[in-house]
């Protein structure tokens, strides 16, 4: 539990800032009971990479990519976005510049209510086709195999970026100005062990961002952060959001 004085720090540093941003990986979703990756109970520890999250993975074995997928469309589905996630929307609210950045394809982030979100690694909700290229919102919709494009019939495959695949050029671009221009980046829930999206951080620090991160643990941005906030993001990203607000009414910030 993060302690008054941690949250006062991570406020006041958040409070003064022109151009906050937050960059989110899968911590953020797991008090929405959507596993992470790394870690205990994570998805790495029962699936490699290589064999489910690749474009080699999925030349080789489509079927196999489709069932770890769908296992992961079906959790999302039946998820509701938690308390960390409203509380990033809330700060789309408080602060007029505010940018989300996620690592995330849960979208749960979206259905909390945040509008200005940049999707780095795509999002389960769309699948694209092998053939056409055209993209389809199967958000909800059970996929059988093999999911097939009703234009072209070619194969269909998730809508995310996989390991050794270039990040979508507007996103990563946006991603980049928004890390450049920020004065304070929250970054929440992630390991920052995944590049190019976790050089995003040094990136804002360079430029004399506040880095302000708020984990379970120590990360590999750890060293970066002016502070660093050990607790569950559902409950600590409240706190911040409550002083904020506190700190507001009361007149002690503009
Ligand atoms: C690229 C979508 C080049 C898919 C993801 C060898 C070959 C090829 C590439 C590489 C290589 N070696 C290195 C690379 C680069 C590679 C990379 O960085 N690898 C890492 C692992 C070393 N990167 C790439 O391949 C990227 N592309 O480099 O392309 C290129 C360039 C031009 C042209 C062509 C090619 C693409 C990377 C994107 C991969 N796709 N996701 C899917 O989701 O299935 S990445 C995946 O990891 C997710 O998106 C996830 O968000 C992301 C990062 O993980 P985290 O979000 O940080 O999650 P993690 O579990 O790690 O951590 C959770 C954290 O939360 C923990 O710290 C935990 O303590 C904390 N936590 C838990 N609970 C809570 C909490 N915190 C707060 N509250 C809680 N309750
Ligand atoms: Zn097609």
């Amino acid at each position: 539990m993060a302690s008054g004085e941690e949250i006062r720090r991570a406020t006041e540093l958040l409070a003064r800032a022109r151009r906050p941003v937050a960059f989110t990986g899968a911590g953020v979703s797991a008090e929405s009971g959507i596993p992470t990756f790394r870690g205990s109970g994570g998805l790495w520890e029962n699936y490699r990479v290589e064999d489910v999250a690749t474009p080699e993975a999925f030349e080789r074995n489509p079927r196999l990519v489709w069932e770890f997928y769908n296992l992961r469309r079906e959790a999302v589905f039946r998820a509701e976005p938690n308390p960390a996630h409203r509380a990033l929307a809330r700060l789309e609210e408080l602060f007029p510049n505010f940018v989300l950045i996620t690592q995330n394809v849960d979208r749960l982030h979206q259905r909390a209510g945040s509008k200005k979100v940049i999707e780095l690694h795509g999002n389960l909700c769309e699948v694209r086709c092998t053939g056409c290229g055209r993209t389809f919102d199967k958000t909800g919709v059970r996929l059988e195999w093999p999911p097939r494009c009703a234009e072209c019939g070619e194969l269909l495959r998730p809508a995310v970026v996989w390991f050794g695949e270039a990040l979508p050029l507007d996103a990563w671009r946006a991603a980049e100005e928004a890390a450049n221009a920020s004065d304070c980046m929250l970054v929440i829930g992630t390991s920052a062990q995944v590049y190019p999206a976790a050089g995003l951080i040094a990136m804002a620090r360079r430029h004399g961002a506040a880095i302000v991160e708020v984990n379970l643990e120590p990360t590999a941005a750890s060293e970066m952060a002016a502070i660093s906030i050990y607790g569950k993001a559902a409950e600590v990203l409240p706190q911040i959001v409550e002083a904020i607000e506190w700190a507001r009414q009361s007149g002690e910030m503009r």
